[in-house]
């Protein structure tokens, strides 16, 4: 792993102060720099918004942290193996999946995410557009390198859905629920979607893009009148604001701690925990398959992540592509 950036240092060292105080000594000895350089360090991070009150004889108290989204700010005491080897952060993007790509295509490592504050074309499946406005969401993307086979990646889908809930889980206390095959829902409606890409040969694959999309403070008339499905976010449903950084480091967090089950397990638990998180298993519903919409009842996944559907006939649908909607 890299060395940390000094400002992510120093908001490490806020993050593990029992007291809240950090001495200037103390940050000194571990960066390894003068304390006229530790302060300068202090004045860019207050420069950046943070509020650091410096008190005499107890040292530097972080007393509020802006809620941007900053590679140091995310990184601080992060405790991942592989996601964060690099994150990057824009203003604004194009798409953070089209970035992520291009970061892939020039041989950036596993584990860089990417992180853009708004999005000009944020992507859907199938050409739609995610609706990606300023300082309100989260949009990532997370470039990995696994050694399977492409006919196995679009399983990775399941695994950043399951990272998805307990990251909601664990911020807000509220239980999201899947919906196959890239949404996770709360109350009943989208609060996220997940758009995978990936680059490969037949048999092997260069690399899988993990985009994130997840609505934290969006408010009602943020949304486009025209959604295919109802739509909410975290603040809707909690009722009161989300931190987009709080929320981001409890993703990766998770995101890594599933990549590595996955790496060493197999897909069997990340499909097996996707499955307890959908509330629409064993129930009626309706698959719109473009030209063709079945209606069944869903009985889980197969071990490929194809949907299984039994119809009234008693015959075992297996759905790779489609819409699922509550019939
Ligand atoms: C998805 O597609 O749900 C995948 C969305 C992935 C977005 C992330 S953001 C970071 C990364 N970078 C990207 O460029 N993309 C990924 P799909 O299932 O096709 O749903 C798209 C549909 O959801 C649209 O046609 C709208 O109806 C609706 N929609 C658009 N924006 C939304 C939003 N913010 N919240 C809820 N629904 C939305």
């Amino acid at each position: 792993m890299k060395k940390p950036a000094p400002r992510e240092t120093i908001l490490s060292l806020f993050n593990q102060a029992a007291d809240g105080f950090v001495s200037g000594a103390q940050i000194s000895a571990e960066l390894g720099v003068s304390r006229t350089a530790v302060w300068k360090h202090i004045r860019s991070l207050r420069q950046a918004g943070y509020k650091i009150e410096a008190i005499p004889s107890r040292g530097y108290q972080l007393v509020q942290s802006p809620d941007i989204l900053v590679p140091e700010a995310i990184l601080a005491g992060l405790d991942c193996r592989r996601i964060g080897s690099r994150v990057c952060c824009f203003d604004v993007a194009d798409s953070t999946n089209l970035q992520a790509c291009r970061f892939g295509d020039d041989g950036e490592s596993e584990g860089l995410v990417v992180i853009a504050d708004q999005q000009r074309s944020g992507k859907g499946r199938m050409g739609r557009r995610w609706e990606s406005p300023a300082g309100v969401n989260l949009y990532a993307s997370i470039l990995l390198r696994p050694a399977i086979l492409p006919f196995d990646a679009p399983q990775l889908t399941f695994l950043s859905a399951v990272a998805v809930c307990r990251a909601i889980l664990t911020v807000t206390g509220l239980k999201a629920t899947v919906k196959w095959p890239n949404d996770v829902l709360l109350n009943g409606k989208k609060v996220a979607g997940l758009l995978n890409e990936m680059s490969a040969e037949t048999d092997r694959v260069h690399y899988v893009v993990l985009g994130i999309g997840v609505n934290l403070n969006m408010q009602e008339d943020q949304f486009p009148g025209d959604l295919r499905y109802p739509a909410t976010s975290l603040a809707i449903a909690k009722e009161g604001p989300v931190s987009r950084l709080d929320f981001t480091r409890a993703l990766l967090q998770e995101i890594d701690a599933w990549y590595q089950v996955f790496l060493q397990q197999g897909s069997g638990p990340v499909l097996d925990a996707w499955v307890r998180l959908c509330d629409m298993d064993g129930k009626a519903v309706l698959v719109d398959c473009n030209e063709l919409e079945i209606e069944g009842v869903m009985t889980g996944l197969a071990d490929d992540g194809a949907l299984l559907v039994r119809t009234a006939t008693g015959k075992m649908e297996r759905v790779y592509a489609g819409d699922v909607r509550p019939a």
